[in-house]
């Protein structure tokens, strides 16, 4: 069995970041090892959160898994609270790559054009450099403009979709794979780009008109599990994209329609079917 490790905040409720990414990636068949950078009483779109920091906990809790000599197939970073966690990301990657670690970020940081509460402008910065030597990275839009110096439209075309990829890959990682793309009216999806070679792929489906939390945190999940189960890049990204979309579908039809979160619990089957 392939072991992870992801390294992000747990929120307690309002699924999201390890409260999303332990059930699938533990459903999808990949042991996953977990590194809570803060423990939060929700996520950060509800008011009044409270936040215990951990971050003096994670050197120490990585040295200990070092000298039991701990080996992971991928260490998967989500949403980092603050510059020096993103410093001590890398002193993780660093401990842990082996010559078969796939290093997976997905550089949570804000949606719609606008950073995250908790983030500012030099945080972004900081979150570019992280991307640098990795194998995989799967920003959003906005996550791609703030790290690259873009700036960020509700419309684009392709060729605005190509010239961000163009600049992601200056950030120094294997694939950059930008995700909520709509190539056109009524489809998102993602495109990526392989540094390696230069090739571009696409993949688009049918737009599922609702904006829900811990949406990115699913697909990425999703995506690593199924490049750890033996998929393609790119069969991987389909898989994430569709199970994402049909996620948001099943959860539409709750009548409760949680605000906080997607009912990933309902649709778990389905993906363990999709890897059969
Ligand atoms: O889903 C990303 C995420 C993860 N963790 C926390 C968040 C967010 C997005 O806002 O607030 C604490």
């Amino acid at each position: 069995m392939k072991r992870i490790l992801t390294m992000q905040d747990i929120s307690c409720l309002g699924k999201c970041s390890i409260t999303i990414a332990l059930p699938v990636l533990s459903a999808m068949g990949v042991e996953t090892v977990i590194l809570p950078t803060a423990v939060l009483s929700t996520h950060t779109m509800f008011k009044n959160f409270t936040v215990k920091d951990l971050t003096d906990q994670l050197l120490p809790i990585a040295a200990h898994w070092k000298s039991e000599n701990v080996h992971f197939d991928a260490i998967y970073t989500g949403y980092l609270g603050s510059a020096e966690e993103i410093e001590i990301a890398k002193r993780v990657f660093e401990m842990f790559r082996d010559k078969d670690t796939l290093l997976f970020v997905d550089p949570v940081m804000g949606d719609n054009g606008k950073l995250y509460p908790a983030f500012d402008t030099a945080y972004a910065a900081l979150n570019a450099g992280l991307c640098k030597g990795t194998d995989i990275i799967v920003p959003n839009i906005t996550e791609a403009c703030l790290m690259t110096g873009t700036e960020y439209r509700e419309v684009y075309d392709r060729e605005y979709v190509v010239s961000l990829l163009g600049k992601l890959s200056g950030l120094g990682a294997g694939v950059s794979v930008l995700t909520g793309v709509s190539l056109s009216p009524g489809k998102t999806g993602v495109m990526g780009l392989d540094s390696a070679n230069g090739s571009l792929f696409e993949y688009q489906n049918d737009r599922v008109d609702a904006a829900y939390h811990g949406t990115g945190d699913l697909f990425s999940s999703v995506c690593v599990g199924a490049v750890l189960r033996g998929r393609t890049l790119q069969e991987a990204v389909q898989i994430a994209a569709d199970y994402t979309a049909h996620t948001i579908r099943v959860t539409l039809e709750n009548p409760e329609k949680p605000w906080y979160g997607v009912d990933f619990e309902r649709t778990l089957p389905d993906l363990i079917d999709a890897l059969r």
